[in-house]
């Protein structure tokens, strides 16, 4: 069986688009996969955190990865920090990757614009995440389109060392879903809906309450020459209203479009508000128990074992082969 790595960081407010661009493909990829998801905490102090918070936050996104399915008993669940294997290899990758490669990472170039002083965790991101992956010798990474530059750097160095270190890494592939790979702000839909943002309208988080879904999906911003069709150059709004039906019905953007031909933009508004709310309740319902159950500790508990030993594996192959310690 081929094995999966993916992880989300426990920042908060995981939201539409964390759900259809990975969690999604997290919970499809159990049937046939060896899967290790993980929640991935080292990842979210690259920016300051409050450790009350940041507590909580781990334990919301367990609660989220198996309210949306993920089976703790088919896939391996656990936090990042539990497993020093992650901060060892991300030493030693960083050791193998350039500044050049990494200020040229867009997500670099958008977190740290503007700023006099940025912190170099943000700088060392990529490399951090690419230990992430190749600690477990991952085969399939399914994430969202705004990480295929991160994917592509870490194939990069995986291939640069096993150049000159023979058959230590496996080079991993990302895997990216066809709708729901990259959705866009409700409120600008040239940006990628993001956790951050400061606009709670630009965002559906996955606990959202019905009403906030509908005022935050009937206020998106679209355009004024009122035709419904997928064109994401130029009706990018609209675009990422079909997007986000076809990924909640399998329907394809065109034969949406073709449906709603004459129709305004308040019926396709009302119809993916309606899809949005029908695919979150069961979450949220699920969520609401699994968030209070003294179980999720034991899963995370047990998740960090199993991947524990995993990843000693690796570590132990890359320590002979970089020749470190005796
Ligand atoms: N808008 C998006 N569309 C599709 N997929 C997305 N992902 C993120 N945004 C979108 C995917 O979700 C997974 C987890 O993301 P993350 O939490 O690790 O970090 P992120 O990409 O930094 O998420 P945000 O929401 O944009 O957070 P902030 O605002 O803090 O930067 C990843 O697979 C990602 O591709």
């Amino acid at each position: 069986m081929k094995r999966v790595f993916s992880g989300v960081q426990p920042t908060g407010n995981i939201h539409l688009g964390n759900y259809l661009g990975a969690l999604k493909q997290f919970v499809e990829l159990q049937k046939d996969h060896e899967c290790i998801y993980c929640i991935v905490d080292e990842h979210a102090i690259t920016v300051p955190q409050d450790p009350k918070e940041l507590q909580q936050h781990i334990l919301d996104v367990a609660a989220l990865y198996m309210a949306v399915g993920v089976d703790p008993k088919k896939s391996i669940i656990f936090v990042q920090s539990s497993v020093s294997g992650h901060a060892e290899l991300g030493w030693v990758l960083c050791c193998n990757s350039y500044t050049g490669e990494l200020f040229r990472m867009t997500q670099f170039k958008a977190k740290s614009g503007g700023k006099e002083s940025v912190g170099t965790g943000l700088l060392t991101y990529p490399v951090l995440m690419a230990a992430d992956i190749l600690l477990y010798d991952t085969d399939v990474v399914p994430v969202g389109n705004d990480q295929k530059q991160h994917i592509e750097l870490c194939r990069d160095i995986a291939i640069r060392v096993n150049h000159k270190y023979k058959d230590t890494f496996v080079v991993p592939d990302g895997r990216f879903m066809k709708s729901g790979a990259r959705i866009m702000a409700l409120d600008d839909p040239t940006q990628k809906m993001s956790k951050s943002a400061i606009n709670v309208h630009s965002r559906i988080s996955l606990l959202d309450e019905d009403n906030k879904i509908k005022k935050s999906i009937m206020r998106a911003t679209t355009d004024s020459d009122g035709e419904i069709r997928f064109d994401p150059e130029n009706k990018p709004g609209v675009s990422n209203l079909l997007n986000i039906y076809s990924a909640f019905s399998g329907e394809s953007v065109e034969d949406i479009a073709a449906r709603f031909a004459g129709k305004g933009y308040g019926d396709l508004k009302k119809e993916v508000v309606a899809a949005t709310q029908d695919a979150l309740r069961p979450i949220k319902d699920n969520y609401a128990q699994i968030r209070e159950s003294d179980e999720l500790k034991a899963v995370l508990r047990d998740g960090a074992d199993r991947a524990n030993a995993i990843a000693e594996k690796t570590m132990k192959r890359v320590r002979e082969k970089f020749g470190l310690g005796i």
